[in-house]
């Protein structure tokens, strides 16, 4: 008996932490819920996830990588495609375009490139802003209603993590206050570390205590 009421104690005692864990990182922006989470991407069943691609749309390693991998051969021959009548010198840094999500529960990969961290004067911020402001355009004209990022630019573009969750979170604000389609963008991120440096930026961001 006494045992069983341990078990049952400690699984209302993980309960209670994972609701306060999930308040934590909800946050309400104009009519929409901002998200920020530890995970896979590839896992999210957003409406889309957003892609961290390069500019050939060809796949390579990290997000683009996964999504590739997990999405399979569907999205890879609809990135071509998009080449061949859209892009033929490759998707320039910044702009966004999207492929069904192959066998992903995400219904929509939205593709975009991010800039390459190069010390701060070549334009980094505007273009890293971009990618946000396209892929969310995107995503609202077609009329989804969910979206998950990634941590775009940080891995092996090396765009400091704490200067781009600013510029992501920002764009993310400014454009959830002026455009009420969307209804959720999650932030999914690959370590405890980086869910850190994003949850103290949107404090800011979002001027709460
Ligand atoms: N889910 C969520 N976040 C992830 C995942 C995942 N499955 N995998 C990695 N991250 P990166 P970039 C995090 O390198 O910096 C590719 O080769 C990762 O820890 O994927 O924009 C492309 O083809 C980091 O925080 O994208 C390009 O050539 C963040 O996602 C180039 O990398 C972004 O890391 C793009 O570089």
């Amino acid at each position: 008996m006494v045992y069983y009421f341990s078990i049952m104690d400690s699984y209302l005692y993980t309960d209670v932490r994972d609701v306060k864990n999930m308040m934590k990182h909800e946050f309400q922006v104009g009519k929409a819920k901002v998200l920020l989470t530890i995970g896979d991407i590839t896992q999210m069943e957003t409406d889309a996830i957003v892609n961290a691609a390069n500019s050939t749309l060809m796949g390579g390693g990290g997000v683009d990588g996964a999504i590739h991998r997990k999405g399979g051969a569907k999205i890879l021959e609809e990135c071509k495609r998009i080449r061949a009548r859209e892009y033929p010198a490759g998707l320039p840094t910044g702009k966004a375009v999207m492929t069904s999500g192959g066998n992903l529960k995400a219904k929509y990969v939205i593709h975009t490139v991010g800039p390459v961290w190069q010390g701060g004067n070549q334009c980094e911020p505007e273009l890293l802003a971009e990618a946000y402001r396209n892929s969310l355009m995107l995503a609202s004209s077609k009329g989804l209603k969910t979206i998950a990022f990634p941590s775009i630019s940080t891995g092996a573009y090396g765009y400091p993590i704490g200067m781009a969750s600013r510029i992501a979170q920002t764009t993310v604000k400014d454009f959830l206050e002026k455009e009420d389609k969307l209804g959720k963008v999650v932030f999914v991120l690959l370590s405890e570390r980086d869910l850190e440096v994003y949850e103290k930026t949107i404090r800011q961001v979002l001027k709460l205590s």
